[in-house]
């Protein structure tokens, strides 16, 4: 489920006039969906546990007791965090794997291990709900805590209270908290599978060191079904849109976000990795009870359309905006980029991504004349066994590129028979090659150890040619490195290997970056497998450190579907003090893919601007990305010229993308067609039509 500004922007007030209804709320979409009876509903207004829709009541021991709250007006279970429980009849919850459990929480705890409810058998088989101070979680197993499935969000909840809710449908479990769904989980174990004559409490756990849960709790409430997003919401009061879903079926909506109140769709679109450059056609996934004229609606870049639901009998209208977005730069799925300007032209060097476990075996070189459009130049150096390079057998990852004296040096990295990563390097006469790659590794761990340099894996080099012409090596993973270049460029002097110190959280793709005489150095932290993979920065007066830290400076931006934001390398224009960075993020839409997302990422480029007091200040990573930007007014000149050729071709919308699931293989060279052109028609050719649904998140 999309988030929306709505919710974000809803208050804990809010929160606690939430849920203390029986009977849906109509507020949103008109015509509410009617809520089913629950099959138990604890609201503690006669004083006791009694279930006010049966006969299941609960038992209050251990000094539980109900008192009027006056912030929610109302009586509430309150237990005192020693040794008061709510007891619910045994074997009541038996079987139920398919239920939807709600309840409203006001925890004071903070960190400790207790559960807020449970049910099950003993502390090996047994569902639970944890509410911490910053942590809400349920979690469902059959071999103890070790074994968890779990759904959890986390946030501020102490004092304040909350409605959870979980929908348990077979093995899939969705947590709503204040009724919009925040996670879910599939393949976890059933009720059914705790076994029989199940214990339920409302504030002991099935561990014996575990604490009691101290706090409040009103409105229990347990359904024999699996609520829908929709009435969920509904009965906590969030407003819903009429619609669930927006796709496209020809072009690639990286994101879209919807303000409710405003009622304001703005739908984000990746220019490289879709035709049609005027337009978007939308297809809207509608809630129950709406209805839409036109089957799909076609809005214009840069101009608001309107569109009208009927949400029962009720004319509804939303703006719709439709943004044109530069990120990510180029169409399909490319890592680890590397950046450089030869003559008026941008060059990018990457890691062809897609493949399980990083095991892509090319390298290709896109060129650009305006840092938007950019021609695929294809494969440059395969690391497959038997191919351009004599000790690779795989692994193409993270490349770098130097020139020097008309010569263009590509140092990369690929794994050996040994199974080890090291670094190569091939040489060739243009910047788009072909490169012949020398016999040997340049760099690998035996050199660094033999050294006596620590180093995790002889990965992810990084030229830096200094103002005396001297040229560097930065590399590594795990710890990091510089090695002076000698002249040849194709070897290195190894006795100035040196390993940098106190490089905060540094895990690997270590670069650097002079200004007014200081290295600015800036590297890697995390998994790039991780959602929070993000760069951290410092500076030093020497290329050798030490390094002091100046924190993070690029990092996720969740809310717009940015993550996994790092491996980047950073662009200033010749002669100029203005910078770019490209890194890579997660492919998007995010769950375009079903195995996993790390080894599934796209490159970007946005702005990188220094403080008046000379250091680096915080990158945005957009959405949007950067706009053209040319590197002398002949480049520009050609480029028009070449595009205006061409941009017959550019918004034919009349063939859907072929459903070509693996990365693309171009054929290598760059059409008659613009860069831009180039890209998109490339990168269409990667997405599968139902790659193009945004996913629930
Ligand atoms: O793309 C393969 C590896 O992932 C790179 O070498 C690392 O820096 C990480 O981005």
């Amino acid at each position: 489920m999309k988030k929306s500004l709505t919710a974000f922007l809803r208050s804990a007030a809010i929160a606690t006039a939430i849920s203390t209804l029986a009977t849906p709320l109509s507020i949103g979409i008109g015509a509410a969906e009617a809520e089913p009876s629950p099959v138990l509903f604890y609201n503690f207004e006669s004083g006791d546990g009694k279930d006010s829709v049966g006969e299941n009541d609960g038992a209050l021991k251990g000094g539980a007791k109900v008192e009027y709250v006056e912030k929610i007006a109302s009586n509430a279970l309150y237990l005192n965090g020693s040794g008061a429980y709510l007891e619910f009849p045994a074997g009541f919850f038996d079987g139920r794997s398919k239920m939807t459990i709600s309840m409203d929480v006001c925890t004071q705890m903070e960190n400790e291990n207790f559960f807020t409810f449970a049910l099950g058998k003993d502390s090996n088989k047994y569902l639970f709900l944890r509410t911490r101070s910053g942590e809400v979680r349920y979690a469902i197993t059959e071999n103890s805590w070790g074994a968890e499935y779990d759904v959890s969000e986390s946030g501020s909840f102490k004092n304040v209270w909350t409605n959870v809710t979980l929908v348990l449908n077979g093995s899939t479990m969705q947590l709503y908290v204040n009724g919009e769904c925040v996670d879910e989980q599939e393949g976890a174990p059933t009720v059914s599978k705790l076994g029989k004559e199940l214990s339920a409490y409302i504030g002991k756990s099935f561990y014996d060191g575990d604490r009691y849960f101290k706090g409040y709790v009103d409105n229990v409430k347990v359904y024999d079904k699996a609520l829908s997003d929709t009435l969920i919401a509904e009965l906590n009061g969030v407003k819903v849109a009429p619609f669930r879903d927006i796709t496209s079926s020809r072009s690639n909506i990286v994101t879209w976000n919807e303000d409710r109140e405003a009622k304001k769709i703005t739908v984000y679109v990746s220019k490289s990795n879709s035709k049609n450059h005027d337009s978007v056609k939308l297809n809207f996934t509608l809630q129950k009870n709406v209805t839409l004229e036109e089957s799909s609606v076609d809005v214009k870049f840069g101009e608001s359309s309107k569109v009208t639901f009927d949400v029962g009998g009720v004319k509804e209208t939303w703006t719709v905006d439709a943004v044109l977005c530069a990120n990510p730069v180029l169409g399909g799925q490319y890592a680890d980029p590397d950046i450089d300007v030869f003559g008026d032209t941008y060059y990018l060097y990457t890691t062809s991504d897609g493949y399980a476990g990083w095991s892509g075996t090319k390298f290709r070189v896109f060129s650009s004349k305006n840092l938007v459009d950019w021609k695929d130049h294809g494969v440059i150096l395969n690391c497959e066994a038997g191919k351009d390079v004599k000790w690779a057998v795989g692994s193409a990852w993270a490349p770098s590129i130097e020139e020097k004296d008309g010569k263009y040096y590509f140092y990369f990295c690929a794994k050996d028979t040994s199974g080890a990563s090291n670094i190569g390097v091939a040489v060739a006469d243009s910047p788009t090659g072909p490169f012949v790659a020398e016999d040997e590794p340049l760099m690998t761990v035996a050199i660094c150890k033999k050294y006596g340099v620590s180093m995790g894996q002889a990965i992810d080099p990084s030229i830096f040619t200094d103002d005396d012409g001297t040229s560097y090596m930065l590399f590594g993973n795990g710890a990091a490195a510089v090695v002076k270049l000698n002249d040849d460029m194709v070897s290195c002097d190894y006795g100035t290997l040196k390993n940098y110190a106190n490089v905060t959280d540094f895990r690997e793709a270590i670069t650097v970056t002079k200004r007014d005489g200081v290295y600015h150095f800036t590297w890697s932290c995390d998994d790039t497998g991780s959602e929070n993979y993000h760069v951290n920065y410092g500076t030093s007066d020497s290329i050798y450190g030490p390094i002091k830290n100046r924190g993070t400076i690029l990092q996720k931006d969740a809310e717009n579907d940015i993550l996994g934001t790092g491996h980047h390398s950073i662009l200033q224009i010749p002669g100029e003090d203005e910078y770019y960075i490209v890194y890579h993020r997660f492919y998007t839409p995010l769950g375009s893919f079903t195995d996993g997302t790390g080894h599934h990422r796209q490159t970007c480029i946005d702005r990188l601007t220094f403080s008046s007091r000379g250091y680096m200040e915080k990158v945005t990573p957009t959405l949007e990305g950067v706009g053209v930007r040319y590197l002398s007014e002949e480049a520009e000149k050609a480029d028009k010229e070449q595009n205006s050729e061409t941009t017959s071709a550019s918004t034919d919308e009349t063939t859907d993308a072929p459903t070509v699931t693996e990365p693309v293989e171009s054929d290598g060279c760059g059409s008659s067609l613009g860069g831009a052109l180039t890209a998109a028609v490339a990168a269409a050719s990667t997405l599968d039509a139902a790659f193009l649904r945004k996913k629930k998140k």
